[in-house]
C-alpha cells in the first residue's frame, strides 16, 4: 500500500470569521489542528485587529474594509483573542487535536 505524507495535510480547511458591528462572527469557532483561520473585516468603515495574549501577544496588522488577516493553527487548544484597538471584542479559536 502506498502512503503520501504532505506537509499541509489535504483535508486541512479554512474557515472564515465575519468582523461585523465591533463582534467577531462567530465568536467561537472550533477548529481542526492544522486549519486556516481568516478573519474578514465585513464593516463599511472601522479597522480591527486580532490579538492573542495566549501567544506571547500576537496581533496582525489592522486589516480594513474587505480586507482579511489568516492565521494557520497548529497546536491544539483553546485561544482566546480580541481585537486590539477595541479589546471589548473578544473571540475564541478551539484547536481539536
Ligand atoms: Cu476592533
Amino acid at each position: 500500500m502506498l502512503a503520501l505524507f504532505f506537509a499541509v495535510p489535504a483535508w486541512a480547511d479554512t474557515h472564515t470569521v465575519k468582523v461585523v458591528e465591533y463582534r467577531f462572527e462567530p465568536s467561537s469557532l472550533r477548529i481542526k489542528t492544522g486549519d486556516t483561520v481568516r478573519w474578514l473585516n465585513a464593516e463599511k468603515r472601522t479597522s480591527h485587529s486580532v490579538r492573542f495574549p495566549g501567544l506571547g501577544g500576537l496581533e496582525s496588522d489592522r486589516f480594513f474594509p474587505d480586507e482579511t488577516w489568516s492565521m494557520r493553527f497548529e497546536q491544539p487548544g483553546r485561544h482566546d483573542y480580541h481585537c486590539g484597538p477595541h479589546p471589548e471584542m473578544k473571540g475564541q479559536i478551539v484547536v481539536e487535536d
